[in-house]
């Protein structure tokens, strides 16, 4: 495969700029190239950055119907596992929920990001869709008219412009979509005071479950990647710096906190990435602000407690390209009116899920009477789950669906 990156001065317009290839950008764009939209990703990182960065694995069922509706699953069902079993190891004891057997009775599909993403470029990519790589957008104009212009910088640093018909910022909580919207702009945010340590680690799961461990020196978690690699979380005082930890305390605080001593040793290995996510939520009131619409982690960031960012970004991308398939081809802008109200019913679901499971998962810090009231209700939800087989259906609907 030939990668066609595309000559900044020879193509400056494009019906639809989208900024960012991760899996909303590159999902809307392969949505978009197949119904024979003019379109163009542009993307600040570099093809191998784009295509290792590793983040999510669980994919949810919406998701895989979503990219088998549009031909871009046969990655995740050639390598993805089904996964349906959760276990909850908590200082009250251990308990397991087979959550693809509650509720909907759906899987999650266990399958890297950075593969699901390659795919989605891969077949962008032989399919003559156009991207232009080491190309950072600054700021989105003209928002409200009917040609709005992106400023970029090129691969070697040089000033460029984009017209467009629509703007999609698929560029994340931090890219040029979200520097562009209008002042007054509402925003509704939430900082969970929390932090995990996020690590990848060389070694092949230790349990068939998603562990999920509650103990007194806080949280740790555990999820299957693939047979060789796992990925681990490690609740850690806000502000610690991601190295701040040896490899040596990070195994020893994993063993301790997933009570290795009861359950069995984990599979220690190199650690290979290490970084800290501190668990925040933020969503905007709307995701169109003219000819601008957001998708993905630009609209809104559901802190990774539920596995949930990347599933939002695909569905929100299939409904941003049928609105915009809708408007470009037949004239009819009535999908992309409601586009904001759709994507918001899902969103808001997420957050109240991710902020169920984070109260779910950590203690209340501190000693103040509310504190042990905290952790009394936290202690109690607990049990309910382990024995209220409707608390388990919702459950279940809740961890897979989106
Ligand atoms: P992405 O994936 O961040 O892609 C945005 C792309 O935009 C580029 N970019 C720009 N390009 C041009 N100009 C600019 N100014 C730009 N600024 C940025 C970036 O280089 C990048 O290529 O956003 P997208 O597509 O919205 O996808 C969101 C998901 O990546 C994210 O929500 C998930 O990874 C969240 N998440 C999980 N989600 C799940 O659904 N299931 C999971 O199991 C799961 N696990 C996780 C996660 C996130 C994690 N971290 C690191 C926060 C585990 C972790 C540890």
């Amino acid at each position: 495969m030939t990668e066609r990156q595309t000559s900044r001065t020879a193509q400056e317009s494009a019906d639809v700029v989208i900024l960012g290839a991760g899996p909303a950008g590159l999902t809307l764009g392969n949505l978009l190239h197949a119904a024979g939209i003019d379109c163009v990703v542009l993307e600040r990182a570099d093809p191998d950055h784009v295509r290792t960065r590793a983040r999510a694995g669980f994919l949810a069922a919406n998701t895989v119907r979503v990219l088998d509706r549009h031909g871009l699953a046969d990655g995740l069902h050639r390598h993805g596992k089904p996964h349906g079993t959760c276990e909850f190891r908590t200082e009250d004891g251990s308990f397991r929920l087979d959550y693809g057997t509650l509720g909907r009775r759906e899987l999650h599909t266990v399958y890297p990001q950075q593969d699901l993403v390659a795919d989605l470029l891969t077949h962008y990519l032989a399919a003559g869709g156009r991207i232009a790589f080491e190309t950072e957008a600054e700021v989105v104009e003209g928002t409200d008219g009917p040609d709005p212009t992106v400023t970029v910088r090129d691969p070697e640093g040089r000033p460029a412009r984009w017209r467009a018909r629509y703007v999609a910022g698929c560029d994340g909580r931090h890219g040029a979509a979200r520097r562009s919207l209008p002042p007054g702009t509402r925003r509704y945010q939430r900082d969970h005071g929390v932090s995990w340590l996020a690590l990848l680690a060389e070694a092949p799961p230790s349990m068939d479950a998603v562990g999920y461990a509650m103990h007194p020196d806080g949280f740790a978690g555990h999820m299957t990647r693939t047979a060789d690699i796992t990925r681990y979380y490690l609740q850690c005082r806000p502000g610690t710096p991601a190295d701040a930890w040896s490899e040596d305390r990070i195994w020893a605080a994993l063993d301790r906190r997933l009570r290795a001593d009861e359950h069995g040793p984990l599979q220690h290995g190199r650690i290979l990435h290490r970084s800290v996510v501190h668990l925040e939520s933020d969503v905007l009131d709307r995701l169109r602000y003219g000819s601008l619409l957001l998708a993905g982690d630009a609209a809104s960031l559901p802190a990774p407690a539920a596995a949930k960012g990347a599933n939002l970004a695909v569905l929100e991308a299939e409904l941003l390209a049928e609105a915009l398939i809708d408007e470009l081809r037949r004239g009819d802008a009535r999908a992309l009116d409601r586009y904001s109200a759709r994507c918001l019913t899902h969103i808001w679901r997420a957050q109240e899920f991710a902020h169920w499971m984070i109260q779910l998962l950590h203690s209340p810090v501190g000693q103040a009477a509310e504190s042990f009231f905290h952790e009394a209700m936290r202690r109690s939800r607990v049990e309910s789950l382990r024995t209220s087989r409707t608390h388990q259906d919702w459950f279940a609907e809740n961890y897979v669906g989106i």
